[in-house]
């Protein structure tokens, strides 16, 4: 097996990740993976520069070699803040009341996808092994083999796949998915994605879907398949023994005095359902007068891509939101919901997660959602706090024994948060026993094993054994 050339939008080395989570799960097995293959991770530095020159900044730390490329302004703010994060992001989270069409997002994106491209090129050697992630850079294969990469080319798309009616709204549709199917390997993270896309490609393309789910497309085979992410459930647990984890549980549960902790830990981002959760956690009070004072809303939401309006919008309305629910529930001694904009380190939140009777993760939408996997392998086995997850995240495909919620029915996730609360010791620890048991199996090296596995071809089915 050749080695591995990873290629996102950023990249994440253990020395150069910050406190705001940057070193999750993901980029832990990223770089365990790099490590243990041999290979590249090549992504934008986060840089501006005045002038495109495709310099590669090669670092090596830890063992994992970086290969970055700064942007120019006008790159970002077209690729970046526009089409990726006012464009595909909304519309694949299904807000298209959010999406943004611009054509100059349009060509801003596949100028820097091109600029990736070249940069990468002469990075890759023969037998490598490509991987790409993410919605930042669906043509990238694409353009690869128009320059003549013969090599596996994989995609992972972290996000949701919208349904084919509204993905149908996105000026040259058919070209981005198009441009898709010259990967070999696409992975999604749940099968309800995977099916939305294979539904696209049937019904729009009009191409054949095997029972194995691949697809023919011109004369080749692409493999697209589910392969739902975990988190390093060894590394987070661990974690959540540590003295560090154990001081800020402490903190926590000393500065509440004896109060229920209901746990948010998200990106502050508009899919994540925190204003619809605030007004869910107010009804409960206002439902349950005997809990007056009795229970407090953590909520931990560091601030992200601040440039694009709708972020702005979202922090401003959950600014105002927080303030009207405490005015209406606060005494002079307690306070119901803490928002709190900044990132912990892991250790930290884990013991955070620890600390909360009620780990509320509650997406209206979300690719996987890893919040809820760090909640459940936080908990202390003997005495574990209840996860309430949305249905319509992807981790609810998997973890079936959290209390799963609408999270757009206030009035639903108010009972569930009762319920939760007074959920007897014996029916939390069954549960907690089933989702740990889940988390711990499928965890982020499963997840990868699998991924590179497809990827190489040496899997039954992959097109790489195809003798034609
Ligand atoms: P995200 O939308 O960022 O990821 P999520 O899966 O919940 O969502 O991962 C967030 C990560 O950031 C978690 O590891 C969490 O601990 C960390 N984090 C959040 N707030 C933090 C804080 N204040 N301090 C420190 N760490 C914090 C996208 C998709 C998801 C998908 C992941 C992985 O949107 O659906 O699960 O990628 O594929």
């Amino acid at each position: 097996m050749g080695r591995l050339i990873v290629i996102s939008n950023r990249v994440s080395v253990p020395s150069a990740a910050g406190a705001a989570g940057a070193q999750g799960g993901l980029a832990v097995a990223l770089n365990s993976a790099l490590r243990e293959h041999g290979g590249i991770w090549f992504g934008w530095s986060g840089q501006e520069t005045e002038e495109f020159t495709g310099h590669l900044d090669m670092q090596r730390n830890e063992g994992v070699t970086t290969a970055t490329i700064d942007l120019e302004a006008q790159d970002v703010e077209e690729y970046y803040n526009g089409y990726a994060n006012r464009t595909l992001w909304p519309l694949f989270h299904y807000r298209i009341d959010l999406t943004e069409y611009d054509r100059n997002f349009g060509e801003g994106y596949e100028r820097v996808n091109e600029r990736f491209a070249d940069s990468v090129y002469p990075l890759i050697a023969d037998d490598d092994l490509v991987w790409v992630h993410d919605y930042h850079l669906l043509p990238l294969g694409s353009i690869l083999r128009r320059k003549g990469i013969k090599n596996r080319i994989g995609l992972f798309l972290h996000t949701p796949w919208p349904p084919t009616r509204l993905l149908a709204s996105l000026p040259f549709h058919e070209r981005l998915v198009a441009s898709m199917l010259e990967y070999d390997v696409i992975g999604l993270q749940t099968t309800e994605w995977l099916e939305s896309f294979l539904h696209y490609v049937q019904k729009e393309m009009g191409l054949t879907v095997n029972l194995d789910n691949s697809i023919e497309y011109q004369g080749r085979r692409v493999i697209a398949r589910a392969f739902p992410i975990g988190i390093d459930y060894a590394e987070f647990s661990q974690a959540a023994k540590s003295e560090v984890a154990k001081e800020a549980h402490q903190r926590l549960r000393d500065s509440v005095r004896g109060r229920k902790i209901l746990i948010g830990v998200d990106r502050l981002d508009y899919s994540k359902g925190l204003g619809e959760r605030f007004e869910s956690f107010s009804r409960f009070l206002s439902d349950h007068p005997d809990m007056a004072g009795k229970a407090v809303l953590l909520q931990i939401a560091p601030p992200s891509r601040g440039d694009v309006e709708s972020y702005q919008q979202i922090r401003e309305d959950l600014e105002r939101k927080t303030g009207h629910i405490n005015g209406a529930h606060a005494n002079v001694d307690f306070v119901p919901i803490r928002y709190v904009n900044r990132g912990y380190p892991r250790a930290e939140l884990a013991g955070f997660y620890r600390a909360a009777n009620v780990g509320l993760v509650t997406p209206l939408r979300d690719g996987m959602n890893l919040v809820a996997k760090e909640y459940v392998a936080a908990q202390d086995p003997e005495d574990p706090g209840v996860l309430i997850l949305s249905q319509f995240a992807g981790a609810a495909t998997q973890l079936k024994d959290a209390l799963l919620v609408n999270p757009h029915s206030v009035e639903h996730v108010a009972e569930t948060i009762s319920r939760a609360l007074d959920m007897p010791l014996k029916e939390r620890k069954r549960r907690h026993a089933a989702l740990l048991a889940s988390v711990k199996e499928m965890d982020v090296l499963h997840w990868l094993k699998q991924y590179v596995l497809a990827l190489s071809g040496v899997e039954k089915g992959s097109s790489a054994l195809k003798s034609d």
